[in-house]
Formats: C-alpha cells, structure tokens, sequence
C-alpha cells in the first residue's frame, strides 16, 4: 500500500480507538497547531557563537568532532530551516548574544548585531527567544560572571546582561510576540566553600542591577535557570534552584520567571512534579527540554518516560500555550541537523502523546478514590496507538 494511504489508513483506526477512550483525534490535532517550541540555534555548532573570542575553554562541554558544524550566520540559519522543515510544531528559535554577526564583543552587541537573524524570523514566520552568553569569555574569572567577588569581573557582566535585556525587549517588539530572555550562569566552586552566603548575597545584588529596568508591554519576560552543578563546579552553584525560585518568586509581578531545565537536577528528581508547585507562584516558566545523562546534562532529547512525564503534566495542566517551551543540549559527535530534529520529532512526538491521553478518566477514578483503576488505566494508555 502506498504509505500516504496506510497512514490515513491507520489514523482512521487510531480515531476509533481514541474514540472508544472519550478523546476526539481532531481536537488534538488542531490543538497540537497551536503549540511552539523554541529550536536551540547553539546544536548546530557546538555552542561557538560568532565572536572572535580565541581559544578560551568553555562552561558548556561540548565532545565529538562530526564534520559540519555551521561557521558563520548564513550556514546556521540554513541548517536551521533544513531541521525545521521535518517539525512539526510553530517554531521559534532560541539564540545567545554571542550570535551577534558583527564580530562585537558580547557586552557591545545592540539590536542591529542581529538585523540578520530578525529579518531571516520575519520571512520565515520565526519566532525568536535570546539567551544572555555568560560563559567562554576573557572575562569569565575563575568561572566567575556576575557573582564573582571582583567588582570589575562582575560589572563587566552586569552591563552584558542588562544589555541582552534591550536587545531581546527591541526582538520582541520588532516580531511583535514575546521573546524570551533566559539568564543562565556557570558561576559556582568545584570545593565546598566556607561562605555560600557572601556569593549569594553578590549574586541578589547584581540581579537587581540587572533588573532595575522595567520593560512595557508584553515583548519581554526574563527567566532564570538554576542549576545543579557543572564539571568543574562540582561542590557549589551560586544559582541553584531554590536561589532563583525565591529569586523570582519574592519578585512577582516584574515578569521575571524560572527556567527549569530537565537535565539540571538530580537523577531522581523529576521536573513534571515541579510545574504544579513553580506555576502557581512565579510570573513566568520556561522549560528548558534536555536529558541529562549521568554526569552530563545536555544529551540530545529522546523520548523517554522523563520526557512524557513533563508533557503529560503540561497537558493534564492545561500549560501548553503558557509554560513556554524550548530544546537545549549539544552534541557534536552525530550529524547536527539530525540531532536537532531527532530532539524536535521527540518532543512533537511525546506533546501529541500527552494530548491523546484520556486524563478525563484517570482523573475521575482518583477523585473516587479508586486508585486501583488510576493505576491500570494508566499503563493501558501505554499502548494505545
Ligand atoms: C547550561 C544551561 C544553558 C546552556 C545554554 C547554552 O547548563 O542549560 O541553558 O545550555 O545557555
Ligand atoms: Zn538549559
């Protein structure tokens, strides 16, 4: 059978099935439509960015030497389109100020750095996101950007994150959405320190020099990403979750949110149990979709039980369309157009799962305290088609 047909074929006994559950397929579909995913732009070559920076080590851990790997703006922008080309979601895509085109150090990129990257989203019907690159620099000290002790380090980098503050503010309003502007530092100790409140203190004082701007409108939320710990920063990560959900939360109302990335927690710890206990408190989510794999925590996305956790919570909350959503991780041993869209095809693949799942069901047994029938209907759900 042609397999255009066999797919219809197929879609037509997967409609009465899901039928047969209370869940109408044509509902999911146009749902589905409306759901963005934000396509990391630092896959295609291995976190590198456009500067002239020399041969200086980078926070983010990159391995693998697969040809290819994009060398300018022209080359990146056209793997991207190739990738995005076999996703199906609204796309945007998620870019760090070290992408500016110009060869402008990071601290003096303005908006105009990335006139290439805004005008190639207008005609392809992108949105973009943008990321504040504090890390692999000179003045990274000692692993150190803005809650380093040293005043000159820390006002360098201060003005660099007010700076990417503008630049994603002027993306949104030039796209006329949201454009997301993630915060994420590497600063932290591979020793246990004697005074994690001195850092923490540094680190509160410069994010209210960073965010003593106000931006109108509804162009620009800033989010900030937590982490574990890194290599190299194994014992201490000043942004750790809870610095930054406090951080956020004490902040409410100044659209300042968390991202929370999958990969940056403990093995166990899951972010799906989060999205109920983070959405109801803070002004804005943003997830960052990556799978850690022991001590790493950028392997490319697959689908995984972790993964349909996280959408199954997305759906069962009714998030999508509001935790924003957007794939981060590096690896330069496969072809890079392939792991991008191995990741986006996951994703998509496990979204449209969680929309397909009769929650209604499930939800009615808990509520009758039947935990018995929870348990069986949810591993059923397993194999529906
Ligand atoms: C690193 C963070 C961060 C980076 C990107 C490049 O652990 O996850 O989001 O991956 O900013
Ligand atoms: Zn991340």
């Amino acid at each position: 059978m042609a397999s255009q047909e066999r797919i219809l074929k197929n879609y037509e006994s997967a409609k009465e099935e899901f039928a047969s559950w209370g869940v109408d397929t044509e509902k999911v579909l146009e749902k589905f439509d409306t759901i963005k995913m934000s396509m990391h732009c630092w896959q295609g070559d291995d976190v590198k960015g456009f500067e002239p920076v020399g041969d200086i080590g980078s926070q983010n851990v990159v391995t693998g030497n697969y040809p290819g790997a994009a060398r300018n703006g022209e080359e990146l922008r056209g793997d991207i389109d190739f990738a995005l080309s076999m996703s199906p979601f609204q796309h945007k895509v998620n870019i760090h100020s070290c992408y500016g085109e110009f060869g402008r150090d990071r601290k003096d990129v303005t908006i105009d750095d990335f006139s290439k990257w805004i005008a190639w989203a207008k005609e392809k019907g992108y949105g973009l996101d943008f990321n504040g690159s504090f890390f692999a620099h000179k003045m990274m000290n000692n692993g150190f950007s803005y809650a380093s002790l040293d005043k000159a380090t820390r006002d360098y980098w201060i003005e660099t994150a007010k700076g990417t503050r503008e630049i994603s503010y002027a993306i949104g309003k030039e796209l006329g959405e949201v454009c997301y502007n993630n915060l994420w530092i590497p600063d932290g100790l591979k020793d246990t320190p004697a005074n994690r409140f001195r850092y923490r203190e540094v680190l509160t004082n410069a994010l209210d020099e960073i965010f003593a701007k106000k931006y109108e409108g509804n162009h620009h939320v800033d989010t900030l990403e937590g982490k574990l710990f890194g290599i190299g920063v194994e014992s201490f990560t000043v942004g750790s979750h809870e610095f930054y959900l406090g951080y956020a939360a004490s902040h409410r109302g100044n659209g300042i949110g968390v991202c929370l990335d999958s990969g940056h927690y403990h093995p166990t710890e899951q972010v799906a149990d989060k999205l109920s206990a983070v959405t109801p408190f803070v002004d804005h989510v943003l997830l960052h979709i990556s799978r850690g794999v022991r001590w790493d925590s950028d392997h490319i996305v697959v689908q995984s039980d972790e993964l349909t956790a996280i959408m199954n919570e997305m759906s069962r909350g009714n998030l999508y369309g509001k935790v924003a959503m957007g794939l981060d991780y590096f690896d330069a041993s496969i072809n890079r157009i392939a792991a991008w869209t191995i990741g986006m095809r996951a994703a998509a693949k496990t979204v449209l799962t969680s929309l397909l799942e009769p929650f209604a069901m499930i939800d009615k047994a808990e509520l009758e305290g039947d935990f018995t029938t929870r348990l069986a209907l949810m591993d059923e759900f397993k194999n529906l088609p």
